[in-house]
């Protein structure tokens, strides 16, 4: 067991080993290029102790941004061979002019945790002072403008609908690939003959098969790249012909706080975005409050294919703990829930972490990726929203919790929550450093 000053020393030095020059690989083996979100907040842990190379690791990201403004799912590194779906496969910039030729890119996104990523470096920052600040500072404005880009597109291609709910192509785009959310999704996603074959690194790093995606599930996963690549990556046409097309009521979440924390920058920068940015950020608290289910108050996602929505108890139904916008009642009711024996307060569990499946669900698998387990980085992340929305009190419980899950100094990219037992990878970089930003 670690204590927290030794754990960070450790989580720092996990994040740097992680590194490849400008961009952190998401995992040393299992994931060997830069992912979208784990860019964000990797970049956060990295700023407690090296605000520069923090924003270096964004730079990368932006690098990979598409003429669109879409911030790629992942950046490729060149020198890197060992992931599965690679550049070739996924051949973007053969397919479409929207695509950078390099840095090479997936053709698909991930939830907009930048804006809130770019915010909290300024606080670590400024925190620091002197020339961290200073560096900071300077970078901001070609940041904001990155930024800014990226929130367009997801108001243009992602909320055509205008109502404020993010819609998504694929699973991968969650972040939660197999989360029980999108079984009904998925379901009615019928595999092409023509799936070219192929073959899967993730079950030969991770050797427990059972703890990821299934083989029905990962054909799935695969025949929608190929469906986009016969859109040419065009978003009104996978839209057209999406056999996978589903609201995001979390990452819609995310983009009403994330809009927020643009708007702030904005203004700092005294840019003329403010206000509009603003009414971005209620339009979308309003989405994620009008998904709420009466009887849970647990939010939900709408299949966009039925006009369904997937009754489902994830770690996504919080989503207006996030948003926020909620009356008093409301909001102490889902703390509640939250804190109830369905979730954190369940009597199984080691430490009163959040898993990404009730125990109490049919659905919850206790070793099965985003269909039970515990993340680190969404521990840290909700507890990190729940402080930002002034719910101290469970904030801090979870900060707890979260460190003594992590305390193994595995950092391991999920736990077994009812065990406490550590799966995945080991040495992910996000688990490092949501360590860093827990501790420091
Ligand atoms: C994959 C890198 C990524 C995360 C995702 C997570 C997993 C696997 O790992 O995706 O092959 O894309 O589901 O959220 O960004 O850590």
């Amino acid at each position: 067991m670690w204590r927290p000053p030794e754990l960070a020393a450790r989580a720092a030095y996990v994040i740097r080993g992680n590194s490849a020059g400008a961009m952190t690989r998401a995992a040393p083996d299992l994931y060997p290029h830069q992912w979208s979100w784990d860019a964000a907040f990797v970049a956060v842990g990295l700023a407690h102790v090296d605000v520069p190379r923090a924003c270096a690791e964004l730079d990368s990201l932006f690098a990979g941004q598409w003429r669109t403004g879409m911030i790629p799912h992942i950046v490729f590194d060149p020198s890197e061979e060992g992931y599965f779906p690679g550049p070739d496969r996924w051949a973007c910039a053969e397919l479409t002019d929207d695509a950078p030729s390099s840095p090479r890119t997936s053709g698909i996104c991930q939830p907009p945790v930048h804006a809130l990523a770019v915010e909290r470096i300024g606080e670590i920052a400024e925190a620091h002072g002197g020339a961290a600040a200073e560096h900071y500072r300077d970078w901001l404005p070609g940041a904001y403008d990155r930024l800014l880009a990226w929130h367009h597109y997801l108001i243009r291609e992602r909320d055509p609908r205008g109502d404020g709910l993010l819609t998504i192509y694929h699973g991968w785009e969650s972040g939660m690939d197999n989360s029980p959310r999108w079984d009904p999704v998925y379901a009615r996603v019928v595999v092409g003959a023509d799936l070219p074959s192929y073959t899967r690194r993730d079950t030969a790093v991770v050797a427990d098969a059972s703890q990821r995606p299934d083989p029905a599930e990962y054909d799935r996963y695969l025949w929608l790249v190929e469906r986009f690549k016969q859109a040419g990556y065009d978003a009104a046409r996978i839209r057209r012909n999406a056999e996978f097309l589903t609201t995001d009521v979390f990452a819609s979440a995310v983009f009403a706080v994330a809009n927020e924390a643009l708007a702030h920058l904005a203004r700092r920068l005294g840019r003329p975005e403010h206000d509009e940015l603003l009414a971005a950020a209620e339009l979308f608290r309003r989405g994620v409050l009008g998904a709420r289910d009466v009887r849970s108050g647990l939010a939900l996602d709408t299949d966009l294919l039925t006009g369904a929505p997937v009754r489902v108890e994830t770690i996504a139904g919080f989503a207006p703990l996030v948003s926020g916008g909620l009356d008093t009642g409301a909001e102490r009711g889902l703390l509640e829930l939250l804190r109830s024996p369905r979730w954190t307060g369940h009597p199984d569990l080691p430490h009163p972490v959040v898993p990404t499946t009730s125990p109490a669900s049919p659905d919850f698998r206790r070793r099965a990726y985003w269909r039970g387990p515990s993340w680190p980085v969404m521990n840290w992340f909700l507890a990190w929203m729940l402080n930002r929305r002034g719910a101290k009190d469970t904030a801090a419980s979870l900060r707890t919790a979260a460190l003594a899950e992590l305390s193994d100094g595995s950092f391991a990219e999920y736990y077994e929550p009812l065990t406490g037992e550590p799966l995945g990878s080991v040495d992910q970089s996000w688990s490092a450093a949501a360590t860093l930003d827990l501790v420091l």
